[in-house]
């Protein structure tokens, strides 16, 4: 039996399972797969998942090979004109929608999912008031979590499995790496006649302004690699780690704001400009339907104090594990302006705030294919459309976000491509719902998959991986690992499991043991050409 950390630990572990390393190294450079059938609108009863767990008998996609997927995408050009996009029925006015997703932050931070460390009390407020869920995956990396996301799809369905170049990932060249290539909610939204805004992080590979516009925001303020500075622009302001290495998004941050450099001030605080910009934006277009997509620049590292807890100039870029604890609280903060500007506006009981990691905690199952990398927070709140559901059961994943946020704003999903997610928004109404049976994380080729009961964190396709039976259990304590055993239902599980990742085809990648130069040269190549990095 294995024994899981506790919720509300923040004691770094290396492994998402408390077995000593394993599976923290060896998912790299493996390709994965996804077997959610294609989900439209919501309500609409999803086709069958070959060897779906519990009841469903109902049957998946048809896989895509790589090729195929990539002939999708070329031939599909896939701006929102060319998308197969149909308006949905009815022209009756949607809520504003607010998405706000943290970076590196697990489930496990936040006090209201066991933290005794962490003060969050403004997200604790969100989910008692409206809805918070013990189970919500995403993968266990940035990049192909922002995808996904955007996208609706798992990495087998928009292409992006990993960061480009890195092994299991697209080709910085491949469409699949190109917004342009995608359905964002964006342009899902704005169709609608949404007001669309972007702040913070973004970590999408391309170049600024279009990048931003292509994807179906009309404006945005957001963190700016060298990389992604206007033309001619040189960064004057802060650094992380030796001037010229990284742009700072904290003091001192590198800001592009509307496809101009944002001048900043040493004493500047980027999580501040980017909260400002979205209560700006909310303001600007309060007369609705808005949409604001806010990927955060807290709580990544480096851990450098806040205004709250800087000792001043000195002290501010000063990396620090210990400042996480003050990143955490003051990334609550921020979702805390926000709430309270929108209360101020008389927006409230027409706005939904969801709250959302991009991956598990830094250090602290980040990059692994287990659930403690894939496992995130997902608060919903919206008096007068959410209902105060509370603590859920319910399993869901990062696709649903967007066929969520469509039910809400009556938008409809795309017709013409597979789409992963499915809507929660009627179990947030209070409405009939019947929920994912199973919820998947994927990098490269490794997976997480689970239902409520049993946890499969699958790191080679070589392999099986490991079998947990959970129980009840939902934040890693508990678990039995049952991987050996010989028991008749377990037998079943694992014939159900493989059932559905054989319908998840993914290539079967050469070994790369851990330590491989070809990891660190594979980065080094993808740094030279300027894609997103980590
Ligand atoms: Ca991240």
């Amino acid at each position: 039996m294995t024994t899981r950390r506790p919720e509300g630990s923040v004691t770094c572990e290396r492994g998402g399972s408390g077995e000593p390393r394993r599976g923290t190294r060896e998912w790299r450079g493996k390709r994965g797969g996804c077997g959610e059938p294609p989900r439209t609108t919501s309500g609409e009863p999803p086709r069958k998942v070959c060897g779906a767990i519990g009841t469903d008998t109902r049957a998946g996609p048809p896989a895509l090979t790589r090729r195929q997927f990539l002939g999708l995408l070329a031939a599909g050009a896939a701006t929102a004109a060319s998308a197969g996009l149909s308006r949905a029925a009815g022209s009756k006015r949607g809520p504003n929608l607010i998405l706000i997703m943290a970076d590196d932050l697990g489930a496990k931070e936040l006090a209201c999912y066991g933290n005794t460390q962490h003060k969050t009390p403004h997200l604790d407020a969100l989910a008692r008031a409206g809805a918070r869920f013990k189970t919500c995956y995403t993968a266990p990396i940035c990049h192909p979590t922002r995808f996904e996301i955007m996208t609706g799809q798992y990495g087998c369905h928009n292409g992006v499995l990993h960061f480009a170049g890195r092994r299991g990932g697209p080709k910085p060249s491949d469409a699949a790496e190109q917004i342009t290539s995608h359905v964002t909610f964006a342009h899902l939204l704005k169709k609608k006649g949404y007001a669309t805004g972007h702040a913070g992080k973004w970590q999408l590979t391309g170049k600024i302004p279009t990048l931003v516009y292509e994807a179906g925001f009309d404006e945005y303020c957001m963190w700016a690699y060298k990389h992604n500075l206007p033309e001619g622009v040189e960064h004057t302001g802060g650094w992380e780690g030796k001037p010229g290495a990284k742009t700072s998004r904290y003091w001192h941050p590198s800001i592009v704001k509307n496809a101009k450099y944002l001048s900043t001030k040493p004493d500047d605080y980027g999580p501040d400009i980017f909260t400002d910009f979205v209560i700006d934006f909310a303001a600007r277009h309060k007369d609705g339907p808005f949409f604001i997509y806010y990927p955060m620049a807290l709580t990544h590292g480096p851990f450098y104090s806040t205004p709250d807890t800087t000792k001043g100039p000195d002290d501010r870029f000063k990396n620090a594990r210990t400042n996480f604890k003050a990143n955490v609280e003051y990334m609550d903060k921020c979702v805390g302006r926000i709430v309270a500007a929108v209360e101020k506006m008389g927006l409230r009981d027409n706005t939904v705030i969801i709250f959302t990691g991009d991956n598990g905690t830094g250090g602290q199952g980040k990059g692994q294919v287990t659930e403690l990398g894939a496992r995130v927070p997902m608060i919903v709140n919206g008096p007068g459309i959410v209902k105060p559901i509370g603590v859920r059961d319910e399993l869901v994943d990062t696709s649903d976000v967007l066929p969520t946020l469509c039910d809400f704003a009556g938008a409809e999903v795309p017709t013409d491509r597979p789409i992963d997610g499915r809507t929660f928004a009627p179990l947030l109404r209070g409405e009939r719902f019947k929920e994912r049976e199973w919820v998947f994380a994927f990098l490269g080729d490794g997976r997480v998959l689970r239902t409520r009961r049993w946890l499969l964190e699958k790191n080679t396709p070589r392999a099986f991986g490991h079998l947990y039976d959970c129980g009840d259990s939902r934040n890693g304590t508990g678990y039995k690992d049952v991987t050996d055993s010989t028991d008749t239902e377990v037998a079943g599980v694992k014939k159900r499991f493989e059932a559905i990742l054989k319908g998840l085809p993914a290539p079967i990648l050469p070994p790369l043991k851990p330590g491989d130069p070809a990891r660190k040269r594979t980065a080094a190549k993808m740094k030279k050409k300027g894609a997103a990095s980590p």
